[in-house]
């Protein structure tokens, strides 16, 4: 195998946000773009050599391209092999899988997850560690230093694999090993869910559609969905993989799955509809007449795990990104177990599951996950939200509202004002950050007492390391919360996130439209920050 050292030079822009590298595809299309950042990112990687490396994406724009240099840049550095989901297909949570099961010693997922694709769209590159999650800021904050100086990388003179045939393949000295994406994951599925009542559920009628909105959950959810457990074909709809995902937006959100939304409230709808994003870690959770926010699905799935065989004994705790609501918060309080509270990103959940100190860790932006991957998970969601269907034999709707009467209802919303320019968006947070320290103590808006104002700082009990500034958070004395913070995720200025709550007791109000519920809230919001006036915005972009 002859290894070729190319020079070249860097780029300036290749810091990792959230979730791995985001950019324009035509970005990632510049001479050694790519080859530069995963260059930079096994520059920093110790005793790989002969080790086994995941590879595979969502199937967007620039997924087989990208691929084929991830290839030959491994074999140049040394690793021993390579499995990689047939046709480049691997979805984020089943990358994490294989990492785990084959004890591989990373992987690269390749997505800009629930960013637009196409050759217009985005593309993304992201590095997980052998716990099969995300790598720690530690090493993302490494790679980024490392692409400021790069001089060179090694690659080798080969032809492309063939994504297509499942089998053994040789580039140079190491092996790549082209897999079914789906199989593994499938059966990890299997081990955790009471498959035989699922399918129970399906066999007597229960109707359900699975948007995998042309993005990479399609073949998962035939196989699974229709296969394994019986739902009647044409429950998966939008279900291969297109490389700009149908010219639609692979973000299960009320804007973008307003069609399944919409007949879900009509009489004669389905009883459950679900979708997933790009790269299959999202899920959307909507019941015949009623919308399942992420932060009470959390909240919900936390509370009913056991009712599951691969949680029979209970969880360790549980822990939610910050802008979370804190509806969790009140199911561990009354389970007795940790609830954590992490910046926005699912490589801070890695090492408290690592730990053993949580089992279930969820998002508001449609992010829930447990120990069994280190990856949120869309169809893992959907599948536990289906055992407990089938086990309570209960509607959604029954289900959440039984919740509430419980716990309380934490009324939530998060407005998104995308694309927003970035200096205006960076001074308004700048602003409101300086305007932290006069907030504290103060009633605003008549009857809200703010009880504390601060820029969220997070300490990792496991490894001691801090995170600072990952957000702004006025909370009240009722239990309400403002928190504003800028996307990680985004390639083109600025997104804008206010995310708003307000906690109604259990035996409070739990009917009341959310919007309304948090109207004083909402105005407050805009009062403390000018979002409206600074924007020109009247309307956030999306609203969930
Ligand atoms: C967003 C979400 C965050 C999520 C991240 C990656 O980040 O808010 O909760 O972890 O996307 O999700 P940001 O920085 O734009 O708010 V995915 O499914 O796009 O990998
Ligand atoms: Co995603």
């Amino acid at each position: 195998m002859t290894i070729q050292t190319t020079k070249t030079t860097p780029y300036g822009d290749q810091k990792p946000g959230t979730s791995g590298l985001r950019k324009r595809v035509t970005v990632w299309q510049q001479p050694n773009y790519v080859e530069n950042y995963i260059q930079a990112i096994f520059d920093n990687l110790e005793g790989f050599s002969g080790k086994t490396l995941v590879i595979g994406g969502d199937g967007r724009f620039y997924n087989d391209v990208a691929i084929q240099k991830a290839i030959r840049i491994a074999a140049a550095n040394g690793f021993g092999k390579v499995l990689v989901g047939q046709g480049g297909i691997l979805s984020t949570p089943a990358a994490s899988h294989l990492i785990r099961h084959y004890k591989a010693f990373g992987g690269l997922v390749l997505s800009a997850s629930h960013n637009p694709g196409g050759p217009e769209g985005d593309f993304g590159i992201k590095y997980n560690i052998g716990n099969g999650g995300p790598a720690p800021e530690k090493i993302t904050d490494a790679v980024y230093a490392r692409t400021q100086v790069i001089d060179s990388y090694k690659t080798v003179d080969a032809g492309d694999i063939d994504l297509g045939t499942i089998g053994s393949q040789r580039v140079g000295d190491m092996v790549v090993e082209v897999i079914d994406p789906v199989a593994d994951y499938a059966a990890l599925m299997e081990t955790l869910f009471d498959f035989g009542a699922i399918r129970a559920l399906f066999a007597s009628g229960f109707r359900m559609t699975f948007d995998a909105m042309h993005a990479v959950t399609g073949p998962y959810a035939h196989a699974i969905l229709e296969g394994i457990l019986g739902a009647p074909k044409g429950t998966v709809l939008n279900g291969t993989p297109s490389p700009d995902f149908g010219g639609g937006h692979p973000d299960p959100n009320l804007v973008y799955c307003k069609d399944m939304f919409d007949l879900l409230m009509t009489p004669d709808g389905p009883d459950f509809g679900a979708a997933s994003d790009g790269d299959g870690d999202r899920n959307l959770v909507i019941g015949k007449n009623r919308f399942v926010t992420p932060s009470d699905s959390l909240a919900l799935l936390a509370a009913n795990a056991h009712l599951a065989p691969g949680y029979k004994g209970g969880i360790a705790g549980i822990a939610r990104s910050m802008p979370t609501s804190a509806a969790a918060d009140r199911v561990a309080e009354k389970l007795g177990i940790e609830m954590h509270e992490t910046p926005t990103g699912w490589k801070f959940f890695g090492n408290l599951l690592d730990a053993g100190r949580v089992t279930i860790c969820g998002e508001e932006s449609a992010g829930t996950g447990s120990n069994h991957v280190r990856e949120k998970d869309g169809l893992w969601a959907v599948l536990l939200w289906l055992n407990i269907i089938a086990v309570r034999k209960q509607s959604v709707d029954e289900i959440v509202r039984e919740h509430w009467a419980t716990y309380g209802r934490n009324y939530y919303t998060r407005h998104d004002y995308e694309e927003v320019d970035a200096a205006i968006a960076n001074k308004l947070v700048d602003d409101l950050r300086a305007e932290l320290p006069r907030l504290a103590g103060r009633i605003l808006a008549d009857d809200l007492q703010v009880a504390y104002a601060d820029d969220f700082t997070y300490h990792d009990p496991v490894d001691g390391s801090t995170s600072a500034r990952q957000g702004i958070r006025i909370g009240f004395t009722d239990g309400s919360r403002i928190v504003v913070r800028l996307s990680g995720t985004g390639t083109v200025g600025a997104t804008l996130r206010l995310y708003l709550e307000r906690y109604e007791a259990a035996d409070g109000r739990h009917d009341l439209e959310t919007q309304s519920a948090l109207g004083p809230l909402i105005g407050l919001a805009d009062q403390l920050t000018g979002i409206k006036q600074r924007t020109g915005r009247q309307e956030p972009s999306v609203i969930t």
